[in-house]
């Protein structure tokens, strides 16, 4: 029997040999990639022991750089005779290539197509110096040897008795195949913690001999745990949700959270291999995702402006990982890699499935439900904005200047950081601030009409708009993404309306143009609101004046006088420029509010509240609370002239 050389074991030969001779047709490439795909064979081998229900414990010990063993707890692989070839199952097993064994597809069985691991073993030992297995099954220990890649056999041995049960297979990548033949640890950390998400029950272990170090991956909670991991850094904005799905030819394990950032963040795996490219298990996800929020958008009265979300706006801030098990037959990969799946019967599964329990979650948690559908919505505007500021300013690049002759009253300094654009609500006012500023660093530019809500407008209506217009041609930055900070004509641009309610509309109003189309400028600090006085107080004795900011203020002063008379500013206009200067543009005595742009979440939420559709809501707001970042002091003072 020994070293017969018959028919069937030349083919074995002959068919190790086709390995050597094109690795990368098995193993992708022969570069580190190559050399760890070998390791992720063995390990998947253990898995599939794990997942026929078997195994509970995978050992991987790296004994040296080239030298790695992998142990786990299963049923060991079987040693009777196979009929066909004559000879154990474990020698058939590790010297026969499996049939249409080829990347991606070589080791790929769910639990329940059964009786298919095992497969990339031979792979491995065609492009191993050495293998050594040892199986623990039927009350004995058992020993095959392998060198050369699978070349010189050694015949099965029966060692001796033991109660244990399992397989261990220690391999020597072969220095004649691999560009670099030395384990990376961290590559292997990394995988056996991923493996740990995947399948909550397993415990790996990993013995990193050479650096003296031991370490142990066990994570029952599966997904849900890989989820919570992948946002630790993050602001959530909604539970954690994980379910698993089965048919009697599937399985689909899914688990995803929302943050508040911006990014999507999707894992998807297929049998415990990573699909960096998704395909249709992903695509089912995302169909089943739209399609549950734009349901209970509407059914829920939470569809804004009558929009349905597009797909990208319900993933904004997701974190989702999604884990499927497939029947080998189902399997079929898309691209040059191999790195997407393409199974229509895994997206049939998944677009029924997957939908029905996002919809349930939904239902289930109707405050989650609404925070998210919110931040698609929030999503969706931005997107709309930031395309609608690549049109204005591409529009704007190609469009001749306008001319906006004597209504820009420019600054005399040369130096744009000294410089400040006072924008002034009226005609009355900028002919004031005209009047009153200091030439050389105060710039007007005094707004008549109306200006359009940019949150909804159209290119053509914010292009039309001359008070925009003039204000972008002031500031000279240009718009949206191309903007350009290091061209501001301005240090400082000072938004200076009346202290009413029509005034706090422009500001948000302005506001709104300037967080959307001139960021920036927002978060460089450079955009800012100016405080005019609420009251003037003249003492009829002294004929002197003072300023009130605030009714406590104006209380202060009455307490300290004895005869006087209160002027009650309602616009700028009742200023005249000394007073104007005095109060309002003098940068030694006025009082400027610094818009922050350190806040995003907020200010969005702001401009929502006030662009979005509802003018009775945005009146209400802006009566509340007036304008942006205002602290306590500020809103007395703008409130308090309501009360008066
Ligand atoms: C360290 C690597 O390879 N573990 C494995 C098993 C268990 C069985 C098996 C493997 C039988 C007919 C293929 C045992 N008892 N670890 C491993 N554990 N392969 S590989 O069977 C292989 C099939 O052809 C096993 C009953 N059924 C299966």
């Amino acid at each position: 029997m020994r070293d017969k050389y018959d028919a069937s074991s030349i083919e074995v030969i002959e068919s190790l040999e086709a390995v050597r001779k094109r690795p990368g047709m098995y193993i992708g490439d022969t570069g580190t990639r190559g050399l760890h795909h070998l390791l992720k064979e063995i390990i998947d081998n253990s898995i599939d022991e794990h997942l026929a229900g078997f195994a509970t414990v995978i050992s991987v010990e790296l004994i040296s750089g080239n030298v790695i063993s992998v142990e786990d707890n299963g049923r060991g692989i079987p040693v009777d005779i196979h009929s066909k070839t004559n000879r154990p199952a474990v020698e058939t097993i590790f010297t026969t290539l499996h049939a249409g064994g080829k990347f991606g597809g070589v080791n790929s069985s769910y639990k329940i197509s059964g009786g298919l691991h095992g497969v990339g073993s031979s792979v491995v030992n065609a492009l191993s110096s050495s293998v050594k297995v040892i199986v623990w099954k039927n009350k004995f220990e058992y020993h095959i040897d392998f060198s050369h890649g699978g070349k010189k056999i050694t015949p099965l041995k029966k060692i001796g008795p033991t109660l244990k049960t399992g397989t261990k297979v220690t391999f020597k990548t072969d220095k004649e195949i691999f560009k670099s033949v030395t384990f990376n640890s961290q590559t292997i950390k990394d995988l056996l913690k991923e493996l740990s998400y995947l399948n909550p029950g397993l415990k790996l272990f990993f013995n990193d001999v050479k650096n003296e170090e031991k370490y142990e991956f066990f994570q029952p909670q599966g997904l849900r745990a890989f989820v919570d991991d992948l946002t630790k850094e993050q602001t959530k904005i909604s539970k954690t949700y994980a379910f698993t799905a089965e048919s009697s030819e599937m399985q689909i394990k899914i688990a995803f959270i929302w943050t508040t950032t911006n990014q999507e963040n999707i894992h998807s795996f297929v049998n415990n291999i990573i699909t960096p490219d998704g395909g249709s298990h992903e695509k089912s996800f995302k169909f089943g995702l739209t399609k549950a929020m734009n349901e209970y958008a509407v059914e829920n009265k939470l569809q804004q402006n009558g929009k349905a979300l597009e797909g990208a706006d319900t993933r904004e801030g997701l974190f989702a990982v999604i884990s499927l098990y497939l029947m080998e037959k189902y399997l079929q990969f898309e691209g040059q890699t191999k790195s997407k799946l393409s199974s229509n019967e895994a997206k049939a599964f998944g677009d029924k499935i997957i939908y029905e329990q996002i919809k349930h979650y939904l239902n289930k948690n109707p405050q989650d439900a609404k925070k998210i559908i919110e931040k698609a919505y929030s999503s969706k505007r931005a997107k709309e904005a930031a395309r609608r500021a690549r049109e204005v300013s591409r529009e704007l690049s190609s469009a001749k200047n306008k001319s906006f002759a004597g209504k820009l009253v420019t600054a005399q300094s040369r130096k744009a950081e000294e410089r400040e654009l006072f924008i002034v609500e009226g005609d009355s006012a900028g002919g004031s601030a005209k009047l009153g500023r200091d030439r050389k660093t105060q710039a007007i530019l005094p707004l008549k009409g109306k200006i359009v809500n940019t949150e909804r407008a159209t290119l053509k209506t914010i292009l039309g708009n001359d008070e925009l217009s003039m204000a972008i041609h002031a500031i000279g930055g240009g718009l949206g993404e191309d903007f350009n900070i290091k061209k501001a004509n301005y240090g400082k641009v000072i938004i200076m309306t009346d202290a009413d309610t029509d005034g706090a509309h422009i500001q948000a109003l302005l506001l709104t143009f300037f967080y959307r189309f001139m960021k920036p400028l927002v978060d460089a600090g450079m955009v800012y609101i100016a405080l005019p006085p609420l009251f003037k107080v003249k003492n009829t004795k002294t004929k002197k004046s003072v300023y009130a900011w605030s009714i406590s203020e104006l209380d202060h002063i009455k307490e300290k006088q004895s005869s006087y008379e209160i002027q009650r500013y309602k616009g700028l206009g009742e200023m005249n420029y000394q007073q104007l200067w005095e109060t309002t543009m003098n940068p030694n005595t006025r009082t400027l509010i610094q818009v922050s742009g350190t806040n995003d979440e907020s200010a969005n939420k702001i401009i929502i509240t006030l662009m979005g559709q509802d003018a009775a809501v945005r009146r209400e707001w802006i009566e509340e609370n007036v304008e942006f970042s205002l602290d306590d002091n500020v809103q007395d003072n703008l409130i308090g002239e309501e009360h008066v």
